[in-house]
């Protein structure tokens, strides 16, 4: 059966605890367990101090066998702020977008062959993964993006015309990218706005995408994380005019992302997020997947970030 572990961000002690604490043993330089396999969400990159040596672990554990991993934003920023087109890079590099990459790029200071090799393996991991009986993405399942992804990328693999289009706002490629590995998102109504966990003013609200929604359902309500200054006012219905809930009926699907707080717990019966936003103090998560359809709080494992 299968462990799904949360948003990394270079944290890569409290990442070795973690796989020690459910049993992986390093044997041959690579992480293993004797019945159980790994599945990363992404985000492995950015914030922590050892971006370079997760890449290498969760690389070999992917090499090996013994894990299985999804992109991130992060991973996907990652990619395009080192890639090139017409002599100039697909992420531009202005103050804002160099401080969140800053840890990331001051890991592989030196290490120019290594940054070429994880790059490369990084453009290569999946959007998604789809098991027999539970789905991976990094944070949101949307049946049409999928499909529509699945069209444009049958082996899964970004191309270089797709990541060149999908840092092109406008493009179905930019969209495909920001539901996928971003979320959904609520333009709040006209003048409200509140102050995020950073201390960012923001006028948007990533909402609960699996949920169903209905007249009454306010934007306080619906937003992923709850903050008393979002405002509990109604939601105009047709802002959900391309809004599929995520049924019960479907199989279990991970994600990490939404950074949530407090002791873990399932966001719905068959909908988990294992971030939990590692570093300052924060967890680094685990859900401990058997098979059930209906998941519980009793399967996730953590430890808290030391570094
Ligand atoms: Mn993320």
């Amino acid at each position: 059966m299968f462990d799904i572990i949360g948003d990394i961000h270079g944290y890569i002690v409290t990442l070795e605890r973690l796989l020690q604490k459910m049993g992986y043993r390093k044997t041959g330089g690579v992480y293993r367990h004797p019945d159980r396999k790994a599945v990363f969400v992404g985000d492995f990159t950015d914030r922590g101090p050892g971006v370079r040596a997760v890449l290498k672990l969760v690389k070999k554990m992917v090499d090996a066998g013994t894990a299985y991993a999804v992109m991130g934003n992060h991973e996907f920023n990652f990619i395009s702020y080192n890639t090139y087109y017409n002599g100039m890079p697909l992420r531009e590099h202005s103050l804002k977008t160099s401080r969140q990459i800053k840890e990331t790029e001051e890991s592989f200071k030196g290490k120019t062959e290594s940054k070429k090799k994880l790059l490369q393996w990084t453009q290569s991991l999946p959007l998604y993964l789809e098991f027999d009986n539970f789905r991976v993405i990094h944070a949101c399942w949307d049946f049409e993006y999928i499909e529509r992804l699945s069209e444009l990328l049958p082996d899964q693999k970004l191309t270089s015309e797709f990541l060149i289009k999908a840092n092109r706002v406008g493009t179905e490629e930019y969209r495909i990218i920001e539901i996928l590995l971003k979320g959904k998102e609520l333009i709040l109504p006209r003048g409200a706005s509140y102050t995020d966990k950073d201390g960012n003013n923001r006028r948007r609200i990533r909402y609960q995408w699996w949920r169903k929604v209905d007249a009454e359902t306010t934007y306080r309500r619906i937003a992923v994380n709850y903050e008393p200054e979002i405002p509990n006012t109604l939601v105009p219905l047709a802002e959900f005019h391309r809004h599929v809930p995520y049924l019960h009926e479907h199989k279990p699907v991970f994600v990490g992302h939404y950074w949530q707080r407090g002791t873990p717990r399932v966001l719905s019966a068959n909908v988990c997020c294992v971030d939990y936003g590692v570093g300052k103090c924060h967890l680094l998560v685990a859900y401990r997947f058997d098979g059930e359809q209906t998941l519980s709080n009793d399967k996730f494992i953590y430890v808290s970030c030391t570094e």
